[in-house]
């Protein structure tokens, strides 16, 4: 049997299926000409692609131009060799996961979470955490059976850390959105080592979260899992119902739906597989 039979090679496309069309947007620092536009076409061709044709070029700032630039690539992938961990858990409903966590665990659960370094953009943090929550789904604040500590902006890892230990979080929540010269690794790692110094590291869950994580990033830095763009409450609420199962050693219990008794998974993007029940 051929080991071609094994993959599923697919390229992107514009018009028609295969067609290898894709689309790029960059700037340069120039300004608007027809040298600036020879030049994103250049950009494109050096990058490998044919067909060149620069659809949009705008001036973005005294001496910059912003380019929307079209054209074909050659290459192929294999889907089926791509790997990507993914954070997967079950997703109970908001009053079933409050009745799940007081059956199980008898308690409330203390998450504690912050903008870490230099980092102000508390939106994120502020969507998972706060009592209003995001996209129509109820934050942390608001299920009765978490309790929910948000320090803001600017906290640094260490005080983070302090602060969890002396609260007993179950979970750290850890936002970071700016991630120039990779500062978002950086505050990461610094939290992490200091959770290893301060004792808490082994007994608490830790998650990552913003615009530019993702979940193998965060299991690289140390952490329990990753959180980027679109993520909900419910899906953090119930990931940490589930770790929290799990490092007791108890097998999550099974799931009723409309069809029986079976598992939903919601992937770190928050984007549902299965329904929420
Ligand atoms: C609003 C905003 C600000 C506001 C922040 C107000 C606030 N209280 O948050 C203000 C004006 C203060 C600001 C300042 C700056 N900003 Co600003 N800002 C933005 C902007 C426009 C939107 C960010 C936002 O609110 N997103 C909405 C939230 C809901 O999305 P989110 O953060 O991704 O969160 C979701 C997920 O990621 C996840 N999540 C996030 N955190 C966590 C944590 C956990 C534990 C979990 C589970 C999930 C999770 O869940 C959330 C809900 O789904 C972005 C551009 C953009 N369009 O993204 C720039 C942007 C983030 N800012 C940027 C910059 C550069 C700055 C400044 C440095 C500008 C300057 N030169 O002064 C300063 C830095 C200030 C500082 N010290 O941090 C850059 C960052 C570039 C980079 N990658 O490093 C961006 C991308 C703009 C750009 N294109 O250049 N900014």
């Amino acid at each position: 049997m051929s080991a071609d039979k094994d993959k599923d090679l697919i390229r992107p496309y514009g018009d028609r299926k295969d067609d290898g069309v894709i689309q790029l947007s960059f700037v340069l620092p120039v300004p608007c000409s027809e040298k600036a536009k020879e030049a994103a076409a250049t950009v494109a061709k050096k990058l490998g692609l044919s067909h060149v044709l620069v659809a949009a070029m705008e001036k973005a700032g005294e001496s910059y131009s912003f380019f929307v630039v079209y054209g074909r690539t050659h290459m192929q992938l294999d889907y089926n060799a791509i790997e990507v961990p993914e954070v997967v858990h079950r997703k109970h409903g908001f009053d079933e996961l409050n009745e799940a966590i007081r059956r199980d665990l008898g308690r409330r659960i203390v998450v504690i979470g912050a903008c870490i370094g230099t980092d102000s953009h508390t939106t994120g943090i502020d969507a998972i955490m706060n009592m209003k929550g995001f996209a129509g789904d109820y934050g942390l604040e608001r299920y009765p059976m978490f309790r929910a500590v948000n320090l803001g902006s600017q906290v640094e890892p260490e005080k983070l850390v302090a602060r969890a230990k002396e609260e007993g979080a179950d979970a750290v929540l850890v936002s970071k959105v700016v991630t120039q010269r990779e500062v978002h690794k950086e505050d990461a790692r610094a939290l992490i080592d200091a959770a290893r110094q301060q004792g808490i590291f082994d007994k608490t869950i830790f998650l990552f979260g913003g615009p530019r994580v993702d979940h193998k990033t965060a299991l690289e830095l140390g952490f329990d899992a990753g959180f980027g763009p679109g993520t909900k409450p419910s899906d953090v609420a119930n990931y940490i119902y589930y770790r929290l199962l799990e490092r007791m050693g108890r097998p999550p219990p099974p799931q009723k739906t409309a069809h029986g008794t079976q598992d939903a998974t919601v992937p770190a993007t928050g984007e549902k597989l299965g329904e929420t029940l």
